[in-house]
């Protein structure tokens, strides 16, 4: 029996002696390789807070002093310690361990979102609270780096500054790194930071630690060698922090968990705001995560412990943008493109890779993206912005006035829209395309497969006096499938025997559609299938062929309410068409994580189940009823 084994709670942690917490340590982190090579999840990241967690629940007394993970991804080893270590083999899967902090699971999960630079938010507005309740309890946030280059973090320490009397810790786990490393003048500034004199003392421990650990390979030798070389001396290099009024313990070791504990200590007496600045290392002590480029395991599918090379996935949508990002770039000199700290992720790699001048990685930070293309596209370039679906709902209003008020001709290109299962309620991307619709002159596209996702993005950096979004899901497209016709700017997919049934397939669920359509023909229904191409503004030629059917079905994976088949029916009334309509998407509640796939078959958004429901509505018509409530 492992010493794992024995940690039901923090509480257990703080009977351990120094050198079996070394050993915990040491467990935690082979039982998260292991667990995480065979489910995929947010390995680097967890990693390099083992120590700061042990460390975190010796100092404080969770839940009554919360802790708040920004983001959420670093929270595996907080879960372990917090007696959810059996849920591991059923990480992100159906029923099982979500992949971030989780409500339901346990009291000492605070906050499950995992759209990054809220914590200092939630943080502020909990000590607050306490305060006014007279409750003596601590709060604790823990942000990155990288989640510190966002907004709202910033507009969080400007409000924790000005009061010194409510105890608020701020941990800035600082390892140089988003996915990529960290940009801007932020990032330069935490830097600077390291280079304060006693920073040297820290990186002597540290190295001399790194013999200690098992499974830490010259990488990280290398790395740390190479980031001495570039020291400079500085001054007052706590200075960012303690203008704003904020008491500053750092810089720390990260991997010291005796040193990271007297810090917090230090911390907790302060009894008002205060920032510990502690340093780690994504990926440490597996040295795959250690040496991996791109992210350092930031967030891997499943992978071979020994090589830590990832289970192929083939090609997804993301690699068909990434390619076309490449030619468009070579033919239209003014495109430029522009990532919120997610460069791999959303494929803009490969266009860095072959014009780094025109590529700005702008942090963590989408509602800047948006209104910084504005610019660009005032200045007289064409941004192409890549998120993915579920993070533009933060620039909404950039979108709306900033962008679309001032007819800028900017491109955002939305990755993972629709249902994206495994990472739970907060990463689908099941908004965009209800939000969107209400903008003014705002044009939106849904490829059906990687074709039509070559030739919309090329017709939408071709739009050059209003915004564009050209959105696409996660996984790999379908096969390509090929018009029968064309109807104004939309391909017509299926058009077989009576025009009893009008399908509109937006973008993936072009090809549901399209299978729909085969089971009612297989009925002896006729059906026409088309794919809009465009679904904002909706085509006249949709209403004509609207008005020419006995039954409209829209099938889309965004929310049901306000969606393109609400927008469609609105449509039609205003124009006078009296073909009843029927909407399949997805249902406005927050979804609980599982695959893709699993999902939509709870929904109901497969062909089958649409398919059974349009029979019975058909039936419904044949019979002279009105249709049937929806089940
Ligand atoms: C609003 C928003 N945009 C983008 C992301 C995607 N994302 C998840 S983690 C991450 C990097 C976080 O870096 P950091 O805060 O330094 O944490 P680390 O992974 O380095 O521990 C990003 C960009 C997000 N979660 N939220």
């Amino acid at each position: 029996m492992g010493l794992l084994d024995r940690i039901a709670g923090p509480r257990d942690l703080r009977e351990l002696t120094d050198g079996e917490l070394d050993e915990l340590a040491a467990e935690i982190r082979d039982f998260l390789v292991r667990k995480v090579s065979l489910t995929g999840g947010h390995l680097g990241p967890n990693l390099g807070v083992v120590e700061l967690t042990l460390a975190l629940h010796r100092v404080f007394d969770s839940p009554t002093d919360p802790i708040v993970f920004d983001t959420g991804h670093q929270a595996y080893v907080h879960k372990i310690v917090t007696g959810r270590a059996p849920g591991f083999d059923r990480l992100r899967q159906e029923g099982g361990l979500s992949g971030y902090p989780s409500r339901s699971e346990s009291e000492h999960d605070v906050v499950e979102n995992s759209h990054a630079s809220t914590a200092l938010s939630y943080a502020d507005g909990l000590a607050k609270a306490f305060k006014i309740r007279g409750e003596d309890r601590h709060v604790v946030a823990v942000v990155g780096d990288g989640a510190l280059t966002g907004g709202m973090a910033w507009e969080a320490l400007n409000n924790i500054a000005a009061e010194q009397d409510r105890p608020l810790v701020i941990v800035v786990n600082d390892n140089g790194r988003s996915y990529t490393p960290t940009v801007g003048g932020l990032a330069n500034h935490l830097t600077t930071l390291r280079t304060n004199p006693r920073y040297e003392q820290v990186l002597d421990m540290v190295k001399r630690r790194l013999n200690g650990v098992r499974g830490v390979g010259p990488a990280v030798y290398d790395a740390l060698h190479a980031m001495k070389k570039g020291m400079k001396d500085a001054l007052a290099p706590q200075g960012l922090f303690e203008d704003l009024g904020l008491k500053y313990v750092g810089p720390i070791d990260g991997h010291d968990r005796a040193e990271v504990e007297r810090a917090l200590l230090q911390a907790k007496r302060f009894d008002g705001p205060v920032i510990v600045h502690v340093m780690t290392r994504k990926g440490f002590g597996y040295d795959p995560a250690e040496k991996h480029v791109a992210d350092q395991f930031h967030g891997p599918g499943p992978f071979n412990i020994e090589t830590g090379e990832e289970n192929p996935k083939g090609q997804i949508w993301t690699d068909v943008f990434a390619d076309e990002m490449v030619k468009i770039g070579a033919e239209r000199q003014d495109v430029v493109a522009v990532t919120a700290a997610m460069m791999h992720p959303v494929g803009l790699h490969k266009f860095a890779a072959a014009y780094p001048e025109r590529t700005f990685d702008v942090g963590i930070a989408e509602q800047h993206a948006a209104t910084s293309a504005a610019g660009l596209a005032m200045g007289g370039l064409h941004p192409v912005v890549a998120l993915y679906a579920t993070f533009l709902n933060r620039a909404f209003d950039q979108v709306l006035m900033d962008v679309a008020l001032h007819r800028c001709g900017v491109t955002f290109v939305l990755d993972r829209s629709g249902v994206t299962g495994d990472d739970g309620a907060s990463h689908n991307g099941m908004w965009d395309m209800s939000i969107l619709q209400v903008v003014p002159g705002l044009r939106l596209a849904a490829p059906r497969d990687a074709t039509r996702l070559r030739e919309l993005l090329h017709e939408a950096v071709q739009v050059g006096d209003a915004p564009t979004v050209v959105r696409f899901p996660k996984g790999p497209p379908s096969a390509d499938i090929e018009r029968v016709d064309r109807a104004g700017g939309c391909d017509v997919l299926v058009r077989n025997g009576t025009k009893d049934v009008l399908i509109v397939g937006v973008g993936s669920m072009a090809g549901t559609s399209v299978e729909v359509a085969e089971r009612l023909v297989a009925q002896g229904i006729g059906v026409t299938v088309v794919d809009p191409r465009w679904v904002k503004p909706v085509d006249p030629a949709i209403v004509d062929l609207a008005r020419q059917h006995r039954l409209v079905v829209s099938v889309e994976d965004n929310g049901i309410v306000g969606g393109c088949g609400s927008v469609l029916l609105q449509t039609l009334n205003e124009q006078g068409v009296e073909t009843p309509v029927r909407l399949h998407g997805i249902p406005q509640e927050f979804l609980d994580h599982a695959k893709r796939g699993a999902i939509l078959e709870r929904i109901g958004l497969t062909a089958q189940s649409i398919a059974r429901r349009v029979v019975e509505d058909v039936i419904a018509l044949d019979d002279g009823h009105s249709l049937l409530p929806v089940d």
